[in-house]
């Protein structure tokens, strides 16, 4: 049986991490988590917990801890046969930690991306909620405006890209990431990936991982793009 790989990828907010997640798991078959998608669908769900994690949320605020290891490390166990790739989770030291104790990651994608680039991005991005998937209206438009090419169904923008839940939401950003950087550095399984084009990022990456995916060795590297 080929070996398991485990990743994560971590940014700030409309650093792509989501977009970049889809193509890796096209093309190298991983399965897709996304911490932000499974606490989409928990609000929708209008359940105790949705409505604790939606005044987080709306606000642009972390939700705490214990909430997400209690929502995100249950997926991961029914995956446990599969190669795995986690969007926007662990986001603290304490998530990365707990992850940690559960299983060790193979490799951690860091995306480094302008605050500015970020603003413009979220400011412009639609998103289909059913199934996650985001457009731009300049960079991926959807070929009907304001519909899901798949489905045809409306597409949404959501309240935590709206100016205050956005700003809120890129200070956290940068207060918590610094630790989970550092840990994963330390681990020997950090790559950072510097840019403001996901379509320039993406070969870097696509290297990377093709590398990874044959040698089971692991370096720490900080890979700038141009
Ligand atoms: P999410 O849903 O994880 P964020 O804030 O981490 O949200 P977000 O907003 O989903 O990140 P992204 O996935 O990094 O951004 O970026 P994306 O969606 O792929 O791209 C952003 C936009 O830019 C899209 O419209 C895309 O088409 C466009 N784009 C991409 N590349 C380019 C490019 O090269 N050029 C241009 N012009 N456009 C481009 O988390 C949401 C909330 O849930 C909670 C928090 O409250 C968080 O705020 N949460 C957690 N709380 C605690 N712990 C955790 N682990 C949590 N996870 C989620
Ligand atoms: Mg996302």
């Amino acid at each position: 049986m080929a070996k398991l790989f485990r990743a994560a990828i971590m940014g700030p907010p409309g650093s792509g991490k989501g977009t970049i997640s889809r193509r890796i798991a096209q093309s190298f078959g991983l399965q897709y988590l996304s911490s932000g998608h499974y606490l989409r669908e928990c609000i929708a769900a209008n359940t105790e917990a949705g409505v604790l994690v939606k005044t987080y949320v709306e606000r642009g605020m972390l939700v705490p801890d214990h909430v997400m290891t209690r929502l995100m490390l249950p997926r991961l166990e029914q995956v446990i046969g599969h190669s795995w790739l986690l969007d926007g989770f662990p986001r603290t030291l304490p998530q990365a930690r707990e992850l940690n104790n559960l299983c060790q990651l193979d490799m951690v994608i860091n995306l480094t991306v302008p605050f500015e680039t970020l603003k413009d991005r979220l400011s412009e991005r639609w998103v289909h909620p059913a199934s996650g998937r985001v457009y731009n209206m300049g960079f991926n438009p959807p070929l009907v405006e304001g519909r899901d090419d798949i489905t045809g169904e409306p597409l949404i923008h959501h309240d935590d890209d709206k100016p205050e839940a956005l700003m809120a939401r890129l200070r956290i950003y940068k207060d918590v990431a610094k630790p989970v950087i550092d840990f994963y550095k330390s681990l020997g399984i950090l790559h950072s990936f510097s840019g403001t084009d996901t379509d320039r990022i993406w070969p870097y990456i696509n290297t990377v991982l093709t590398n990874k995916m044959d040698t089971p060795h692991s370096d720490a590297r900080q890979t700038q793009t141009p």
